[in-house]
């Protein structure tokens, strides 16, 4: 096969900042998805339906002209968010999910839960309106092992809340274990995950082996091989649950190339043609729409988009550039180590 045709994609999971960096990075996702869900770890957080009012009025007036692209908001969840606040998000089409960061798991999460049990009237509400929780899934108790922080989320967070409020509809975001594949499959409704596509590239080793990589650190932290093909497994299968969330991340190089370098990955710029490139590898290229274009509106009950476009493959690999300029500083696009063919053509 060396063309093929799939309703335009969405990302169901995306940082695109604020000011400089958001006019740097936001033509990147606008070329080729429709819409996705921004993330509201800004500083300070996107908290409030107001905050989310404002930000989404920033976002648009950043989108390159020509371009289309609709930005579905979500809410920062603290201990101190108002339910009737939530509702009134919802009900306004403005707020599309809520995002639980356990305060300390990733980048600006200090303002995150603490103990869900302060959360619980909103997300009490949300079970009652079915409004999504987005989950940000690792424990951040210093005892656990970094790679294992996913894991004993599922068993002592994740399991306990969904069995207190089994109505509650909660995206499990960025999965990045077996374990994480294993627990949504073997669950029954109201439980979905969206995969990266970095994770369905690199395991720990493209961090650590041969030096260390700040490019390739990111959070939730790559995994084993094990999983990473667990991951592919679930991507490429065309099962319901699982969809896209790129997790692109934009941070400026220098944030990266220190000596407590951030996490974050950025991936908008090249996220279809490595997509297509591992679903390529899967024998599963039919199944790409399914993971980039339909399941994921089907989960937040959207329609998927109408318009289409088509992927060529072509003889020549592709030239992305190493890093985009923004005017918040040079970001470095991942390099999946691999030649890119794929070309989203329009
Ligand atoms: N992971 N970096 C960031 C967020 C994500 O956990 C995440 O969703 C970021 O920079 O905002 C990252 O590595
Ligand atoms: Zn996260
Ligand atoms: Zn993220």
């Amino acid at each position: 096969m060396t063309e093929l045709t799939i309703r335009r994609p969405d990302d169901w999971h995306l940082h695109l900042r604020d000011g400089a960096m958001l006019a740097g990075v936001i033509g990147d996702t606008a070329r080729h998805f429709a819409r996705a869900i921004i993330m509201p770890n800004l500083v300070p957080p996107v908290v409030t339906t107001e905050d989310a009012k404002a930000y989404r009025a920033r976002i648009l007036a950043a989108i390159p002209a020509g371009d289309r692209f609709e930005p579905l908001m979500t809410l920062y969840l603290t201990e101190h968010t108002e339910p009737d606040d939530v509702e009134a998000g919802k009900a306004s089409g403005l707020i599309t999910a809520v995002k639980l960061y356990p305060a300390g798991a990733t980048t600006n999460s200090h303002g995150g839960v603490r103990n869900l049990d302060n959360a619980m009237p909103v997300l009490e509400r949300m079970a009652k309106i079915g409004l999504p929780l987005c989950v940000h899934g690792e424990v951040t108790t210093p005892e656990v092992d970094i790679f294992d922080r996913e894991a004993v989320f599922i068993e002592t967070v994740l399991d306990p809340l969904r069995k207190r409020l089994p109505e509650l509809k909660v995206t499990m975001e960025h999965v990045t274990t077996k374990d994480g594949i294993d627990y949504i499959r073997s669950s029954g409704r109201n439980l979905a995950g969206s995969i990266t596509t970095h994770h369905l590239i690199i395991n720990r080793n493209a961090i650590l082996v041969g030096g260390i990589r700040p490019h390739y650190y990111c959070l939730p932290v790559a995994k084993r091989e094990e999983h990473r093909l667990a991951l592919r497994e679930a991507a490429t299968s065309g099962d319901r649950r699982f969809f896209l969330g790129t997790d692109s991340a934009p941070h400026a190089d220098p944030l990266k190339e220190c000596a407590c370098g951030c996490a974050g990955i950025y991936t908008s710029i090249n996220t279809m043609s490595c997509l297509a490139h591992v679903f390529e590898d899967e024998g599963a290229l039919d199944r790409l729409e399914a993971f980039t274009s339909l399941n994921g509106p089907a989960w937040y009950g959207l329609a998927p988009n109408e318009e289409r476009v088509t992927l060529v493959r072509r003889d020549d690999p592709l030239s992305f550039p190493h890093k985009i300029d923004t005017g918040a500083g040079p970001v470095t696009v991942f390099d999946p180590m691999f030649k890119l063919h794929w070309d989203v053509a329009g």
